[in-house]
């Protein structure tokens, strides 16, 4: 049996791990939770995950939740491409830029979050939007500076990736970041290396096919 991804088109954390099956040539079905819908609170969607969160991972009689931890089982379980530098610097340089995005700004930015701000903070939605585009600036300008650094820069002679030549987890949380970044109205043309690293990271087929806009249930942003 196929493994199932609880999925919504909207999540960045879910859209992580499509890019990461794909690029371990792993088939899945999706399985869709909507998130604006509340379906994430219904029983059936709870006892896979407490938390009340996607992405979640079904193979098997295993359930897998939390992108980052996903994304390193199957990079450990897997033959294929790998997701993360064997060189144990390169490794925690790869975790290092992921966390920015994944621990540092979209945590803040979730519909829990978000509901939370309209709901008992009486946040309107021009509100809202401005507090979720100034953590999703935060991270682009740290990430931004991040690759000027000499041991990010120094990936940068061997190909157009983070982390040069070979794909990442880094990769894997810059794409979903870019775009959860516009969605909030950030304007992310002057983060001239991050747009370099996604317009390459888009010309591989199992990146691409990971895009949102290919989702069951994908809502165009006006
Ligand atoms: N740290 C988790 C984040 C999971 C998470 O918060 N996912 C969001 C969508 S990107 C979600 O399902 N939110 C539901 C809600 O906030 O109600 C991961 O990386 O998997």
């Amino acid at each position: 049996m196929k493994p199932v991804l609880f999925s919504f088109w909207r999540s960045l954390a879910a859209w992580r791990v499509r890019m990461a099956l794909n690029l371990k040539n792993i088939e899945f079905d999706l399985s869709v939770v909507n998130l604006l819908e509340g379906d994430q609170f219904k029983d059936s969607f709870t006892h896979q995950n407490p938390e009340h969160s996607v992405p979640v991972l079904q193979m098997g009689e295993d359930t897998f939740a939390q992108s980052l931890a996903i994304i390193e089982y199957l990079n450990e379980a897997y033959d294929g491409k790998s997701l993360l530098p064997v060189d144990i610097k390169s490794r925690y340089l790869c975790r290092r830029f992921s966390l920015v995005s994944a621990a540092d700004s979209h945590p803040v930015i979730v519909p829990r979050v978000r509901r939370l701000l309209a709901g008992e903070f009486g946040f309107n939605e021009a509100q809202v939007n401005e507090f979720c585009g100034y953590f999703m600036r935060r991270g682009c300008e740290a990430m931004e500076k991040l690759l000027s650094q000499t041991e990010y820069h120094s990936f940068s002679e061997t190909g157009p990736y983070v982390l040069g030549s070979d794909v990442s987890m880094a990769d894997l949380c810059l794409i979903p970041h870019i775009q959860g970044a516009r969605n909030f109205g950030v304007d992310v043309s002057t983060y001239k290396k991050l747009l370099a690293i996604e317009e390459a990271l888009f010309k591989l087929p199992e990146i691409e096919k990971a895009h949102p806009k290919y989702h069951p249930g994908f809502v165009k942003p006006e």
